[in-house]
C-alpha cells in the first residue's frame, strides 16, 4: 500500500517535481539556442516555448492560486497561454531567450518549493493530497513527453541518448489474446490524489465478456496489413479514413522509409532496421482503426481498456495500476524517457494486469475506439482549458503512456486524448473481439 500522511504527500510532490525538471533540463540543456528557438515542426511548438510554458504555468498555479504570492512574471501568461497562440504561430512571438527561460524556471521552482514547504496537504480540493503539486508535475511531464516528440521530428544527429530495453522474455507460451470476463467494475476514481477531472467520478460500467491482444500490436503484425495492401482496400477503412488516407498519400506508419526489401525508421537522429517484435507506434486512429477491421477484430473501447487494465475478479475491485497500487518500477513498465523506444512485445511481466494483457502502461500509448468525452457527474477542476474543452467527437482517447511518458502522469485511470490524424505522438495500439456466449463463463 502507500504511506499516508502530510510528510509523505509532500516528500512525493517534492521528488516527482525534481524528477520532471531534471527531464525538462535533459530536452533543453543539449541543444544549442538556434535549435531551441526553430521550430522542428509545425505541429509543435519551438523547445523554448515549452520550457517557459512550464514556467509560466508554474508561476500561475503554484505561486498564485496555490500560494497566494504575486507570482513572478504574470505579464508574460499571454505569451505562453495556449488558447492564445497556436503552435505555428509561436515561433514569431518575442518569447524568453533559452537563458532567460532556465532563470524564470529556476526562479519559480524555487518559490514553489517554499509554497510546497509551507502548503495544507488536505482541507480544500486544491490542496488535498498535494493535488496541485500532482497536476503541476504531471502538466511538466506531459510537456516532456510533447518535446520529446519534437526531438523526434527535427532533423539532425542524434543529441538524446539512452540504452536499449532489454529483450522480451522467452514469449513462446503466451497467448495472443486474453478473455476479460462479463460483469461490473469500476471507472474512474473518486480516491486518487492526484487524478485529474476527467478521471473522475468513479461509478460502476457494465461489460459484456471480450477478447484483447495480450500486447500491443507489433512492428511485423502491421508490416503484414501494408503488404496485403491494406492502406488501398476500402475495406477496412472508415469514410473518414479512406479520404484522410487519399489526401495524404501515407502508406506507412510516420517515419518509415522503404529501401530495397527492408523497412527502415529514423529514430532520434539515427536510422535503423524496423524492429520486428516492437509495439508499432507513429500510427494514426485511422490506420490503427483499419488494422483492426483488417485483422477481423476492432479497437476496444476505452472502458474495456481500463477494465482490463485493473479490474482484479478476486476481489472486485479496481486497480490504481495494472499491477496493484504501488507505483511503477522498471520491471513494471517501460516510462519515464528511461528508454528512448518501447520494449519488445511480451516485456514486463511483472506489469502484467489481472487479465493477462501486459503493457497496459508504459511503452506506446494506445488509441481507443472511444470519443473524449466527460465521465456522468464530470465537474471540471481547477479549469475549464485542462479538458473540459475538449470533449466531443472531434478527439478520441488514448491510454496507457509511452515510454515518454513521466511516471506521474500514467495509471489505469489515466486519459489522453488527440485528433484522430495525429501519428508525431508515440502511440500504438492492440485490438479487440466480442466473446462469444459459450465463453462468458470461462475465468482467464
Ligand atoms: C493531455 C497531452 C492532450 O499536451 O495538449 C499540456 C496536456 N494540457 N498542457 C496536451 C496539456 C495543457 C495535453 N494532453
Ligand atoms: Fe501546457
Amino acid at each position: 500500500g502507500r504511506p499516508a500522511g502530510p510528510r509523505h504527500v509532500k516528500e512525493r510532490a517534492l521528488a516527482a517535481l525534481e524528477a520532471a525538471r531534471r527531464r525538462t533540463l535533459a530536452l533543453t540543456d543539449c541543444l544549442d539556442e538556434d535549435e531551441l528557438t526553430a521550430q522542428h515542426s509545425p505541429l509543435m511548438s519551438p523547445l523554448v516555448w515549452d520550457l517557459a510554458h512550464i514556467a509560466n504555468q508554474e508561476d500561475i498555479w503554484l505561486l498564485r492560486e496555490a500560494g497566494g504570492r504575486p507570482g513572478l512574471r504574470p505579464e508574460l501568461d499571454h505569451l505562453y497561454d495556449a488558447f492564445r497562440h497556436p503552435r505555428a504561430d509561436r515561433p514569431q512571438l518575442p518569447l524568453l531567450s533559452p537563458e532567460a527561460a532556465r532563470r524564470y524556471a529556476a526562479a519559480v521552482r524555487e518559490q514553489a518549493l517554499d509554497v510546497l514547504a509551507a502548503a495544507p496537504v488536505d482541507g480544500s480540493p486544491l490542496f488535498d493530497g498535494g493535488f496541485v503539486f500532482g497536476m503541476s508535475v504531471q502538466h511538466e511531464q506531459q510537456h516532456d513527453e510533447t518535446m520529446l516528440a519534437t526531438h523526434q521530428l527535427r532533423k539532425g544527429p542524434a543529441v538524446l541518448h539512452a540504452p536499449a530495453p532489454g529483450p522480451a522474455p522467452d514469449t513462446t507460451t503466451l497467448p495472443r489474446e486474453v478473455l476479460v470476463t462479463e460483469g461490473p467494475f469500476t471507472m474512474g476514481t473518486d480516491t486518487d490524489p492526484w487524478a485529474l477531472d476527467n478521471e473522475r467520478p468513479a461509478r460502476t460500467v457494465h461489460l459484456p465478456a471480450f477478447w484483447l491482444d495480450t500486447t500491443p500490436v507489433t512492428n511485423a503484425a502491421y508490416q503484414e496489413f501494408i503488404d496485403d495492401g491494406g492502406y488501398t482496400d476500402p475495406r477496412w477503412w472508415t469514410p473518414a479514413g479512406r479520404e484522410h488516407v487519399e489526401r495524404t498519400g501515407i502508406s506507412a506508419p510516420l517515419f518509415w522509409r522503404r529501401e530495397g526489401g527492408t523497412w527502415l525508421r529514423r529514430r532520434f537522429g539515427r536510422t535503423e532496421a524496423v524492429p520486428p517484435d516492437e509495439p508499432v507506434m507513429h500510427v494514426c486512429w485511422y490506420e490503427a482503426d483499419a488494422y483492426a477491421r483488417w485483422a477481423g477484430r476492432r479497437l476496444p473501447t476505452e472502458a474495456e481498456w481500463e477494465k482490463a487494465a485493473r479490474h482484479d475478479p478476486a476481489t472486485g475491485r479496481s486497480r490504481p495500476y495494472p499491477w496493484g497500487t504501488d507505483g511503477p518500477t522498471p520491471a513494471h513498465a517501460n516510462l519515464g524517457q528511461r528508454h528512448l523506444q518501447p520494449s519488445p512485445a511480451g516485456s514486463h511481466p511483472a506489469g502484467a494486469a489481472p487479465c493477462g494483457a501486459r503493457q497496459l502502461l508504459g511503452d506506446v500509448w494506445e488509441w481507443t475506439s472511444s470519443d473524449f468525452t466527460g465521465y456522468p457527474g464530470f465537474a471540471a477542476f481547477p479549469y475549464r482549458e485542462y479538458s473540459e474543452v475538449f470533449f466531443g467527437p472531434d478527439h478520441k482517447v488514448l491510454r496507457g503512456g509511452s515510454f515518454g511518458t513521466g511516471p506521474a502522469a500514467c495509471r489505469s485511470t489515466f486519459r489522453n486524448w488527440d485528433y484522430p490524424i495525429r501519428r508525431q505522438i508515440f502511440a500504438g495500439f492492440r485490438t479487440a473481439r466480442d466473446a462469444g456466449p459459450s465463453e462468458t463463463r470461462t475465468t482467464a
